[in-house]
């Protein structure tokens, strides 16, 4: 095998961001970019010589050509072998399963999520260690600096292999195998659901699903689980064929990017039960019958009621969550007697609670909701942890969230986003807040008062390492809070959300809207930030 050198220049912008590197296509085809990045990730790494490498993404634009470029570098550094998802295709909590399974090194997921795809958008790389989650900060932070001081890369100079067929092939020294990972996937959710009971529900007649894979990467593990092994009626999976630019929408499993799926979900002849998925198949979106059910009231039921599935028979370690994600799910964890976690965003901060075993369950606001089973959060996992508790309590979806508000209390929650606002206004707005912390304190607003305002910081409970400015916390004496952060994981200027939440406990009003019971957070959260002022938004792009 004849190893390749090139001589390469440093790019300054390889900081990976909540999840991973993500920028536009067009960046990452300038010469040397992706090369740049893949290197400084195999230089981050010590000991893989001869050991195994998963690879696959969400199968978006550039996707196959990465895939290829990464083999070659692979062979390159001296993995042993690398393990591709047929198709270039890995969801990404397929791709942890995989890592685990198969006690690999390590793993590289191509994915940019739920942000859209195409040759004007959005592309994304993130390195998986052996446990199958994403890296953890010490590592990122080694790539990234890796990545400023990069001069040469190596790769090696061959044909591209065949990506689409099952089996071994050699690239040099290195040994490539395709593999079919929905097999794999779909006997792990087998060994987790009760997959008889969900299967009488389905086949009884009178409940149907709605499943909206969105063009992206779950629509075969949806179409091979829901309709061949669970029996729901053909055609229950919508979207379900992966396309390179998602059919032109954006895979984002929300009220307003989901918006076919949510309009099946009311009127005469909708479903019982709707779900969709995102990108790359790591976030679920759940809907009843003329019902939406927050992220954050879902990891609370979801924790509730783990009982309920065979695989959490025997009850939960722990939980954790999100610090922006409300706190419905601490209450459950305070009835269960069990701990409860507050993380910063982004699932790299569960990895050592759950490795640790400190935790079973865990979740974020943004449609993300997760397990021990693997170390990603897992969109269709969730789904069949609704169905398979569905099937038990025989209930509908509305009626398990009205029980669930009535035993525990609600916490009304919204997330308001404003995408794309100029950095520069973004910045200051956050500034200025980290300044006022101290001020803010005390202060009574419309009848809040403010009882505690900083910047969140984290100390892992495992290895006591310490991330800081993670968003800035409001919290009122009535349990309210709000909560600002810029996101680490847009591609245009910046996005500013907005997370608001009140506990309740009247069980009244159980149908009124959130935008509704919390119009005067809302209007708060807007005084408080000037937000107008510092982006020129008199309203939010996207509210959840
Ligand atoms: C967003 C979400 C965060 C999630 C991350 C990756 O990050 O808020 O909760 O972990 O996306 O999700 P940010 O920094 O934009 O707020 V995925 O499905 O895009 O990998
Ligand atoms: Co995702």
């Amino acid at each position: 095998m004849k190893i390749k050198t090139v001589s390469t220049t440093p790019f300054d912008d390889q900081r990976p961001g909540t999840s991973g590197l993500r920028k536009k296509v067009k960046v990452f085809q300038q010469p040397h970019y992706l090369e740049n990045f893949v290197q400084s990730i195999f230089s981050a790494l010590e000991g893989f010589q001869g050991k195994t490498l998963v690879v696959g993404g969400d199968g978006r634009y550039y996707n196959r050509e990465a895939l290829q470029i990464i083999l070659k570098m692979a062979a390159a550094n001296g993995f042993g072998k690398v393990m591709v998802g047929c198709d270039a295709l890995l969801s990404t909590p397929a791709a942890s399963c995989v890592i685990r399974k198969y006690d690999a090194f390590g793993g590289i997921i191509l994915s940019a999520s739920h942000n859209p795809g195409g040759p004007d958008a959005d592309f994304g790389i993130k390195y998986n260690a052996g446990n199958g989650g994403p890296a953890p900060e010490k590592i990122t932070e080694a790539i990234y600096n890796l990545s400023l001081e990069i001069n040469e890369y190596h790769t090696i100079e061959t044909a591209d292999i065949d990506i689409d067929n099952i089996g071994e092939q050699m690239l040099g020294d290195m040994c490539v195998e395709l593999i079919n990972p929905i097999t794999d996937y779909a006997d792990m959710m087998e060994s987790i659901f009760d997959f008889d009971a969900m299967r009488t529900l389905l086949s009884s007649g009178t409940f149907s699903m709605r499943f909206d894979a969105m063009n992206a990467v779950t629509g075969p593990y949806a179409e091979e689980i829901l309709e061949q092994q669970l029996g729901a009626a053909e055609g229950t999976v919508l979207r379900g064929d992966p396309l390179e630019d998602f059919g032109g929408a954006h895979p984002d499993p929300n009220l307003k990017h989901a918006r076919e799926l949510v309009a099946m979900m009311y009127g005469d002849n909708a479903a019982n039960f709707g779900a969709a998925s995102d990108g790359d198949g790591d976030r679920n979106m759940i809907l009843g019958y003329d019902f939406y059910v927050s992220p954050s009231d879902s990891l609370a039921i979801i924790a509730a009621n783990a009982t309920l599935v065979p695989g959490y028979a025997q009850g939960l370690a722990g939980i954790a969550r999100s610090m922006p994600t409300s706190q419905a799910v601490d209450r459950v964890a305070d009835k269960l007697g069990i701990d409860c976690y507050e993380t910063p965003t982004g699932w790299k901060f569960f990895g050592n609670l759950l490795d640790a075993g400190k935790i079973t369950l865990c979740g974020e606001e943004s449609f993300g909701t997760g397990s021990d089973h693997v170390r990603e959060k897992d969109g269709l996992w969730a789904v069949l942890f609704w169905l398979n508790i569905l099937a038990v309590r025989k209930q509908s979806v509305a009626d398990i969230v009205y029980d669930h508000w009535r035993t525990f209390g609600r916490d009304v929650y919204t997330r308001h986003d404003y995408e794309g606002v100029p950095a520069e206004g973004a910045n200051a707005l956050m500034e200025q807040l980290r300044a006022n912390t101290d001020e803010l304190k005390g202060q009574s607003l419309d009848g809040y008062t403010i009882e505690h305002c900083d910047d969140f910081s984290y100390t892992d409970a495992v290895d006591n390492s310490l991330s800081s400015k993670q968003g800035i916390r409001i919290l009122f004496t009535s349990g309210a809070r709000i909560i600002y952060r810029l996101s680490g994981t847009g591609t245009d200027g910046a996005t500013l959300r907005v997370y608001i939440e009140q506990p309740i406990d009247t069980l009244e009003n159980l149908d009124r809207e959130p935008q509704q019971l919390l119009a005067k957070l809302i209007r708060l959260s807007s005084t408080i930030a000037e937000i107008e002022k510092h982006t020129g938004r008199k309203a939010p792009d996207v509210i959840t």
